[in-house]
């Protein structure tokens, strides 16, 4: 198949998930377009078969802001045309199902079916804002498929918008390859514990540090802080303030975090809020028990006792002091870690997951074919 995938590029899940679902659809001998502002972040392409078609934006003193939706439709629209594509496959639907349902009114009788993938904030946070929000409930029933990483925005979806059409879930997926644990020397090893995000308020970095603070007051060990983002100011000034600074390393953004993690111990993600959580899956597939807040989609990630541990967003002290027990506790930290790979080798590996996209892309191009299972199930 022809496939488009419209993303954002950034340092983001949503952007993440898409580039490495092309990625492998390229690998498994479908032809992929990508239309995005920019590369993505993390895509290395070795098929041949990856194309990007950068999304121009116009730039004028009238306008308050660059009509990014405009520009991204006209630029699906182009390239559904030029390159006959089968389908387009939307990532994030704040502006992209607006984007898209215009190039679908652009082609006219060239339109081609339309999938959107929900990611989370584009319902939880920005979807539901009042200025958007019938733009949502409306665009999500016109479009040919929708898609939701967990059962929980699916859920979110239908209570804030009242849309009653089938959402398929399809949860997130890492590649257990890339992502994998290492051999590494544990004699006298001090334990790294590990964050990675985009550093924005909803990630909760100062909780992050707080709770690192209480379990180094206790035991030995080092915070890895990965990427970067709006919190990060304030973050390194809570190190200081905690006078922790010779604990904490500040990694900033890097190209690939597998390697990163594969060092690490121990992975906290203490979110206010978290539709999915790829951070824990990836970090879960390194071998790293995660200690998560039970919101959202996080439920769905990690096995509460098994794979890790969930808490009340608030519960810092017991965070930190389960925390603790683990770094003291290397054999159970080991453990855990090994349940941790095991569950993610068992139901979020790209091999398994890719799939389940082309049922759903194959259903549209030839409806006849295929019978979609919209009611798939995975654990949680
Ligand atoms: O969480 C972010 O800041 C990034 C955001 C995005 O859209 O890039 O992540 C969302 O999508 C990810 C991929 O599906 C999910 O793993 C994240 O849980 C979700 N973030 C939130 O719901 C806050």
């Amino acid at each position: 198949m022809r496939i488009g995938i419209v993303c954002y590029p950034t340092y983001g899940g949503s952007g993440v998930v898409a580039t490495e679902l092309g990625r492998h659809l390229a690998a498994r001998g479908h032809e992929v377009h990508f239309i995005s502002l920019e590369r993505p972040f993390r895509l290395d392409d070795s098929s041949g078969r990856v194309y990007l078609h950068r999304i121009g934006l116009p730039d004028y003193p009238v306008l308050p802001s660059k009509p990014y939706g405009m520009a991204a439709a006209g630029s699906i629209a182009d390239v559904v045309r030029t390159h006959k594509l089968d389908v387009v496959h939307v990532h994030y639907a704040v502006p992209h199902l607006a984007a898209a349902l215009l190039a679908q009114t652009l082609l006219g009788r060239d339109r081609v079916p339309l999938v959107v993938t929900l990611h989370g904030t584009d319902v939880t946070v920005l979807g539901h804002d009042a200025a958007l929000a019938s733009v949502m409930r409306d665009g999500l029933e016109q479009v040919d498929r929708v898609t939701a990483v967990s059962r929980y925005l699916r859920r979110r979806t239908r209570e804030l918008f009242g849309v009653s059409r089938a959402i398929t879930v399809i949860p997130n997926f890492v590649d257990v390859w890339q992502f994998r644990p290492r051999l590494r020397k544990e004699k006298d090893r001090m334990p790294v514990v590990i964050h990675v995000s985009n550093f924005r308020p909803v990630k909760r970095i100062d909780r992050v540090i707080r709770v690192f603070a209480r379990m180094v007051s206790r035991h030995p060990a080092k915070l890895l802080l990965v990427g970067d983002g709006p919190e990060r100011a304030a973050a390194e000034a809570l190190v200081e303030r905690f006078g922790i600074r010779e604990h904490v390393h500040f990694a900033g953004k890097v190209p690939n975090v597998a390697p990163a993690l594969a060092t690490g111990d121990l992975f906290l993600l203490p979110s206010a809020e978290e539709s999915f959580g790829l951070a824990a899956v990836e970090a879960m597939a390194c071998g790293l028990p995660v200690l998560a807040s039970r919101v959202g989609g996080l439920p769905e990630v990690v096995v509460d006792g098994e794979t890790g541990f969930l808490f009340d967003p608030d519960d810092e002290q017991g965070m930190a002091e389960a925390g603790e027990k683990l770094l003291f506790d290397a054999e159970r930290r080991y453990e855990m870690g090994r349940a941790a790979r095991d569950h993610v080798m068992a139901h979020f590996t790209a091999d398994k997951l890719i799939p389940r996209y082309e049922e759903l892309y194959q259903s549209l191009v030839e409806p006849d074919d295929v019978a979609i299972d919209s009611a798939a199930s995975y654990p949680g």
